[in-house]
C-alpha cells in the first residue's frame, strides 16, 4: 500500500475509494501559467517519471494546454482539463498551508498539487513520487500499471529547517557525490545541506584572496587520504543544483578551533610558525590567534568570499571544541566575527558552544549535546534565539548503529533506527520548547567515511527517521507505523543504487 508508506508522514490523509488515478502514455504535466519555477518543478517531475514509465510526459503551461481551471477552483476538479486527458497539475495559490505546505488531490481523472509557493509544489511532488509504486525509481522501463491511490492529502512541515551535513574536511566528497546526496535527501523533504568545509586536516573551498588554502588539494584527510577541494565555480554550481531541489546550502568555516589546515597553509595565522599537517582524528588542539589583527583580516576575506557565493541566509562559523582557546578569548573572537558575518548579509549559525559568548538573538546555536540541562543554550533561547537540534545520541549519522557496524564512531553511543526516530526536538533541552526550535539536522562526520556508498550506509535509514522528526506533527509519528513504511522504501533505494544499513529493527520486504 503505497499511500501508507509516505515518509515523512503527511499531516492529513483522506483516502477516496474508486478514485485511483492511472498514469498513461497520454499523461501530461500542466504547470501554473507564467511561472518559470512551477514549470521547472514540472520538468523535474517529468524527469523522475519518464525512465520507469517510458511515457513522454510533456510539461505544458496549464493555460496553453487549454485548461479552464482558475485560481479559485479547489480540489480534484482542478486536475480535470478539457482537451488534455489524464493530467498532473502543479498550481500555485489556494494552498493556505504556508511556504512549504501543499494539497495533493487524486481522482480517477488526474492529480492536482496546489501550494502557495514553489517549495510547497516541490514537496508535493516528492509525496506524489512516493505514492507511486516503488518501481517508479527504476532507471529503465518497467511494464506495469502506474497507479496513484485516490484521495486528498494536506501537508505542511512542523519545523522550517530540516537538514543534513556532510564533512568534506576529514574526507573530501566530489561534486558529483554531493549532487547524488542532494538528490536523495530532497526525496525526504530535507531542505538544508550543511557543508563542513574546513577543519584541522583540510580546507575544501577555494578562497581567491588566500589561494594557498587549497594549494596541494586543500590538505589531506584523516589517515592521509581524501584530499580535494571545491573551486568557487564548483561550489556555485552545487549551490545552484541544490536550489533547484529546494535545498539551501549552509557553508561552514570552522573557527576559532579546527583551524590547523589554514595554519599549515599560512604560517602568519600561527604567529609566523608553520603548523605541521595533521591526518589524525584528534580535536581541540588548534586555534586562531585571538590577539593578532591578521586573524580578523583573514576572517573578513573568507566570510566576504563565501557569503558572496552563497545565496542562502546562513553562514556557519563553527565554534565547537575550541579547547585551545581560553574562554575569554573565545568570547572576544565571537563578538568580533559575528558582526562581520552579519555585515555580509548572513545569519550566523554556530555549534552550541557559541552561546558561551552571549551572542545576539539573531545567532542560531546548533545543539550537538545530549538531552538535559544546558543553561547557556536555554538562556540564548530565552533571549529569543532559535535553536537547531542535532542531539549527538539521536541525529549523528556518524555514530555506529551497533557495536558491529564497520564504519563510524561511538562516543555518543550506538544509534539504531529507533533511536534516531523516537525523540522530540522540543523536549531535548530544559527551557527550549517548540517555539524556540528552528528545526533538526543530521550531521555526518567523515573520519571513517570515504565513498558515497559509505555515506549512504550511514545515512539510510536514519536520515528518513530524522526527516520525519522534523517534518511530521507529533500526533502523526508512531514507531510501528514508521518501521513498516520504512520497509517499503528499501526497493526504491535498491533501484536507485543507494546503499543502506539493513537494520534488524525494520521488517524489510
Ligand atoms: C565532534 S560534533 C565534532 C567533530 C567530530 C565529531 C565526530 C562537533 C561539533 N564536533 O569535530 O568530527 O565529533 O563525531
Amino acid at each position: 500500500m503505497a499511500r501508507s508508506s509516505v515518509i515523512p508522514a503527511p499531516m492529513e490523509v483522506r483516502p477516496a475509494q474508486g478514485q485511483d488515478f492511472r498514469l498513461g502514455p497520454d499523461t501530461a504535466i500542466l504547470t501554473e501559467p507564467g511561472s518559470a519555477r512551477a514549470r521547472h518543478i514540472g520538468q523535474y517531475l517529468a524527469t523522475l517519471l519518464r525512465p520507469a514509465t517510458g511515457y513522454q510526459i510533456p510539461v505544458l503551461d496549464a493555460d496553453l494546454a487549454g485548461a479552464t481551471t482558475t485560481g479559485q477552483e479547489r480540489g480534484a476538479s482542478a486536475a480535470t482539463t478539457p482537451g488534455t486527458a489524464k493530467a498532473i497539475s502543479l498550481r500555485l495559490g489556494g494552498g493556505g498551508l504556508g511556504p512549504e505546505g501543499y494539497r495533493l488531490n487524486t481522482t480517477a481523472d488526474g492529480v492536482s498539487v496546489r501550494a502557495d509557493a514553489p517549495a510547497g509544489l516541490f514537496a508535493g511532488v516528492q509525496t506524489l513520487r512516493q505514492l507511486l509504486p516503488a518501481d517508479i525509481e527504476s532507471p529503465t522501463p518497467v511494464a506495469r500499471e502506474w497507479t496513484v491511490p485516490g484521495g486528498a492529502i494536506a501537508d505542511r512541515p512542523r519545523f522550517p529547517y530540516r537538514g543534513a551535513m556532510l564533512d568534506l574536511a576529514r574526507h573530501f566528497h566530489s561534486p558529483d557525490e554531493i549532487k547524488a546526496f542532494v538528490d536523495q535527501i530532497a526525496a525526504y523533504k530535507i531542505n538544508h545541506l550543511h557543508l563542513h568545509l574546513t577543519d584541522d586536516q583540510g580546507w575544501r573551498i577555494e578562497i581567491l584572496s588566500w589561494p594557498k588554502l587549497t594549494a596541494g588539494d586543500g590538505g589531506s584527510g584523516v589517515d592521509g587520504a581524501g584530499g580535494g577541494y571545491l573551486t568557487q565555480a564548483e561550489y556555485a554550481d552545487l549551490v545552484a543544483y541544490a536550489a533547484e531541489r529546494y535545498v539551501t546550502v549552509v557553508p561552514e568555516i570552522d573557527m576559532p578551533g579546527h583551524t590547523n589546515a589554514a595554519q599549515v597553509a599560512y604560517p602568519e595565522l600561527n604567529g609566523g610558525v608553520a603548523a605541521a599537517p595533521r591526518t589524525d582524528p584528534e580535536v581541540g588542539y588548534s586555534t586562531l590567534r585571538i590577539g593578532d589583527e591578521i586573524t580578523y583580516a583573514f576572517v573578513e576575506d573568507v566570510v566576504r568570499e563565501v557569503a558572496a557565493l552563497t545565496p542562502g541566509p546562513y553562514l556557519h562559523v563553527g565554534g565547537d571544541e575550541a579547547d585551545a582557546t581560553p574562554d575569554g578569548d573565545y568570547r572576544t573572537f565571537m563578538r568580533r566575527i559575528i558582526p562581520i558575518v552579519e555585515r555580509h548579509g548572513k545569519t550566523v549559525l554556530g555549534w552550541h558552544e557559541i552561546t558561551k559568548a552571549d551572542p545576539p538573538a539573531s545567532v542560531v546555536p546548533q545543539f550537538w549535546g545530549t538531552a538535559g540541562a544546558h543553561p547557556e543554550v536555554a538562556a540564548a533561547a530565552t533571549r529569543g534565539a532559535r535553536v537547531l537540534m542535532s542531539p549527538a545520541n539521536r541525529a549523528y549519522l556518524d555514530m555506529k548503529y551497533t557495536p558491529d557496524t564497520p564504519l563510524g564512531l561511538d562516543w555518543a553511543g550506538y544509534i539504531e533506527v529507533r533511536d534516531a526516530y523516537e525523540w522530540d526536538p522540543a523536549t531535548q533541552i530544559e527551557g527550549v520548547g517548540e517555539a524556540h526550535v528552528l528545526g533538526v539536522e543530521a550531521p555526518l562526520w567523515s573520519e571513517t567515511v570515504r565513498t558515497l556508498a559509505d555515506v549512504e550506509t550511514m545515512t539510510y535509514p536514519r536520515l528518513p527517521a530524522v526527516a520525519e522528526v522534523g517534518w511530521s506533527a507529533p500526533d502523526r509519528r508512531d514507531w510501528e507505523s514508521f518501521r513498516r513504511r520504512l520497509a517499503a522504501h528499501a526497493p526504491r533505494w535498491t533501484l536507485r543504487g543507494t546503499a543502506f544499513h539493513r537494520s534488524p529493527q525494520i521488517p524489510w520486504e
